[in-house]
């Protein structure tokens, strides 16, 4: 039986929608962030050694890394869906997107994340403002504007094609909507009316709110 790993407010949200577009039955173990650090439970590194989010198993095997996983579950479950013909300039995109998601775009989203929770508690209040200025400094210096520039990139992706990777939704889709989801909450300026039309887009797609409902909570917090 294919059971997905689900850690809540996490990428594995990703992975549900996939499934849920495929229409293949799933079975669902969910984890819970401690709420303190935010790291995943340790029982999550009894499926994968580095106990992250999401994992998925099936029969033997036992996959970790987004992209990874959505190329697996295209291979095995897509009867051709979700992904574009071998050797044609979509497959291309949807290749390029897939691996971009993780590579490229969320490294400097990670970032934020971590600057913007910097000066919070358990950071004493006396050096608190300090920490502030370092960490305002970092995100106004090196964070943001590489951040405008990858929304910059899928602005002008997206009014090429109504997808990432051409006329119709692929995996790649699935693989960048977690970026772009985590740009809509926290890059602290506003997205582009294209990059706004696919997450309005996603939202609205009926495979997309089975997932949330499966799922359960979704707020980034990764
Ligand atoms: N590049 C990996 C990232 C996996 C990852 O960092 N997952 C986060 C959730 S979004 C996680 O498990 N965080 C909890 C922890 O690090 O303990 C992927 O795309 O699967």
């Amino acid at each position: 039986m294919l059971t997905v790993h689900h850690l809540n407010n996490s990428r594995s949200q990703r992975v549900l929608w996939l499934l849920e577009e495929l229409g293949c039955e799933y079975q669902l173990v969910k984890y819970q962030r401690d709420p303190l650090t935010l790291l995943a439970p340790p029982e999550l590194k009894r499926i994968h050694p580095l106990g992250k989010s999401p994992v998925v198993t099936d029969g033997a095997h036992a996959l970790a890394e987004s992209g990874a996983i959505i190329e697996y579950l295209i291979d095995r479950y897509g009867n051709g869906r979700l992904r574009p013909p071998a050797g044609t300039a979509e497959r291309l995109r949807y290749s390029y997107w897939l691996h971009y998601a993780e590579g490229s775009a969320m490294p400097p989203l990670l970032l934020k994340l971590v600057f913007l929770r910097l000066p919070r508690p358990p950071v004493p209040a006396l050096i608190r403002p300090i920490v502030r200025a370092v960490a305002a400094r970092a995100q106004r210096t090196f964070i943001d504007p590489q951040l405008r520039a990858h929304a910059g990139f899928w602005e002008t992706e997206l009014a090429k094609s109504t997808w990432f990777a051409g006329e119709e939704l692929t995996g790649a889709d699935v693989q960048m909507s977690f970026p772009l989801e985590a740009a809509a909450a926290r890059a602290g300026f506003a997205l582009g009316p294209k990059v706004t039309q696919f997450l309005e887009r996603i939202h609205a797609r009926p495979a997309y709110q089975r997932a949330l409902a499966a799922g359960g909570e979704f707020r980034l917090a990764c």
